[in-house]
């Protein structure tokens, strides 16, 4: 691929950091030609369809938040943003870009971790933000259905009331919408006990490239007639329609929850204390997490964290419990923690007792990807393999990029290697803090990583998806024969490609 022909590195000041554009950061990407430039007839057409208020057009401020991703790692030059408020806006609006081979992208809340929800180029950006509401809810079932521009955190907030709770959870719930949650197949903090969205969405509401709406919003439990085409979309990243409502399925909330945190002196001693939680708290564990020191270590650098614990520990491990009697689950979670420390896989535990302790515990899982973003860069692997295997891959990367030159000493690009993660679900993140963003580095991590966890026949995106990030690289997770199926899928739905091209499939 030749180099862009936007030449000149423009830089865009937003709130912390200068983030340059995509393209030019990573030299490679050229504008597609089939996609036709916005003429003002265009815009005129779709004001017509959203309304004044419903479009932001030529406002470098007023775009700049739909153009930059949550990392200030990928910078699009959209110039028009649309934000429908019914499906059939959204109809109308991609009926028009196919027939005139205009490109779009999705965005829901743009907390994504691949660069899958802003432009790279002028793609137009059809935000969700508008399409809010919730549709219905049956308390007898707890089957939701609602808009797929609703936040997670309020759809669990309006449940919470009722007496359930969102069957996901994650970090960014406060942002992240639950239509960009089923379009990356988000997985979270509490995969462990609830499964994937894959098992708990029943229907979707999706509208395919040429406008076309399928209505595929059953609130059926048991449904085995035909494909299961909603299953699609689950994790289509915005490549195959634009999914504008949500069926789904929400469990009780549970009237008893507690957090523990237990300090651990190696990754073997983490494994013995998830497989004895699954043995003995059983039914009422839900969530298995951890993180290493060394990501304990960015924490602190950049929050000021009164310490949970007395000492440090290698290794730290968030376990949660969730039932319906309180006395009942505080024994279990005691006995645990008792058998743990007396056997020696844990050296220290503790046990929240009010709300607040649990939120200071859940702070700093949760405020690890924060607290990298604030490093100068961050080079971040989401990927999954057996449990046995997670640390060390954490392990086999410090050697590699030591020897390669870019770690161990004060003056080496890299600061760190460090890694947390969903344990219960053999997902690592695998984070990078660098000096700088740095070729060299990257050159070092990729494809290296990416054949080590191919060996490990483990995937290369657990939860976040391929986005910008990891397009390329599927071939280290999927055969020849499934790409070229995925291909097909596409062209078949999205014969133009007007569906946020340049991502999610390789390219080249
Ligand atoms: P966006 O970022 O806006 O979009 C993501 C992708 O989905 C893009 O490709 C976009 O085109 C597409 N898309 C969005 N909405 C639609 C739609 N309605 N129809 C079709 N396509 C659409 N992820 C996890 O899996 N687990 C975690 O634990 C987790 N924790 C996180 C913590 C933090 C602090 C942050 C910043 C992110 C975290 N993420 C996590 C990543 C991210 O939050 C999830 O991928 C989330 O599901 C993205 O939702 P969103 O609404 O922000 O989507
Ligand atoms: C999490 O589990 C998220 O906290 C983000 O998936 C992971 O920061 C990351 O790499
Ligand atoms: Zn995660």
């Amino acid at each position: 691929m030749t180099r862009s022909t936007l030449n000149t590195f423009r830089l865009y000041a937003t709130g912390k950091k200068t983030v340059p554009l995509t393209v030019e950061k990573y030299p490679g990407f050229q504008r597609d030609d089939k996609y036709k430039k916005l003429t003002s007839t265009d815009v005129d057409y779709f004001r017509s369809i959203v309304g004044d208020t419903g479009l932001i057009y030529q406002n470098e401020d007023d775009l700049e938040a739909f153009n930059t991703d949550w990392m200030n790692k990928f910078r699009g030059q959209s110039q028009l943003v649309l934000k429908p408020k019914t499906t059939q806006q959204v109809s109308d609006i991609l009926k028009y870009c196919n027939e005139q081979k205009i490109a779009v992208v999705p965005q829901g809340g743009n907390t994504g971790l691949v660069g899958g929800s802003v432009p790279l180029f002028d793609e137009v950006v059809v935000s969700l933000q508008g399409m809010n509401q919730i549709r219905s809810f049956d308390d007898v079932s707890g089957i939701l259905t609602a808009d797929a521009g609703c936040v997670l955190e309020s759809l669990d907030n309006w449940l919470g009331e009722k007496g359930f709770m969102m069957p996901l959870d994650l970090g960014a719930k406060g942002s992240c919408h639950i239509g960009g949650n089923l379009a990356t197949n988000a997985g979270g903090l509490r995969l462990v006990r609830y499964g994937s969205l894959h098992g708990t969405v029943l229907g979707i509401e999706a509208v395919l490239p040429d406008g076309t709406i399928l209505d595929s919003m059953s609130t059926l439990r048991k449904d085995n007639t035909g494909y299961d085409l909603k299953q699609l979309f689950i994790g289509s990243e915005g490549t195959i329609g634009i999914i504008t409502g949500i069926s789904i399925l929400t469990p009780r909330r549970p009237s008893a929850i507690h957090v523990a945190l237990l300090g651990v002196d190696s990754f073997e001693d983490v494994q013995k204390a998830f497989k004895q939680s699954r043995i003995q708290l059983s039914e009422i564990l839900s969530a298995f997490e951890y993180y290493d020191n060394n990501a304990f270590q960015i924490f602190k650098k950049h929050n000021d964290a009164r310490s949970i614990m007395d000492n440090e520990y290698p290794f730290y491990v968030l376990i949660e419990t969730s039932g319906s009697n309180k006395d009942h689950d505080e024994e279990k979670l005691n006995t645990y923690l008792e058998d743990m420390m007396t056997d020696g896989i844990a050296q220290d535990g503790v046990v929240a007792q009010d709300e607040s302790q649990s939120k200071r515990i859940w702070g700093v899982r949760e405020g690890l990807t924060e607290a990298l973003g604030k490093e100068p860069a961050v080079y971040k692997y989401d990927i999954s393999m057996p449990v046995s295997k997670i640390n060390d891959c954490v392990l086999e990367m410090r050697d590699h990029l030591e020897q390669g030159g870019a770690f161990g000493k004060p003056d080496s690009p890299v600061i760190d290697v460090v890694g947390y993660g969903h344990v219960g679900d053999g997902n690592l993140h695998l984070n990078i803090p660098a000096k700088s963003a740095d070729p060299r580095v990257l050159e070092l991590i990729e494809p290296f990583l990416f054949e080590w966890v191919s060996k490990q026949k483990g995937s290369i995106s657990a939860e976040h998806g391929l986005g910008i990030s990891k397009n390329q690289y599927l071939s280290y997770s999927k055969s020849e024969s499934m790409i070229k199926l995925m291909k097909t899928f596409k062209s078949v739905l999205d014969p133009n490609g007007i569906l946020n091209p340049y991502k999610y499939l390789p390219t080249k």
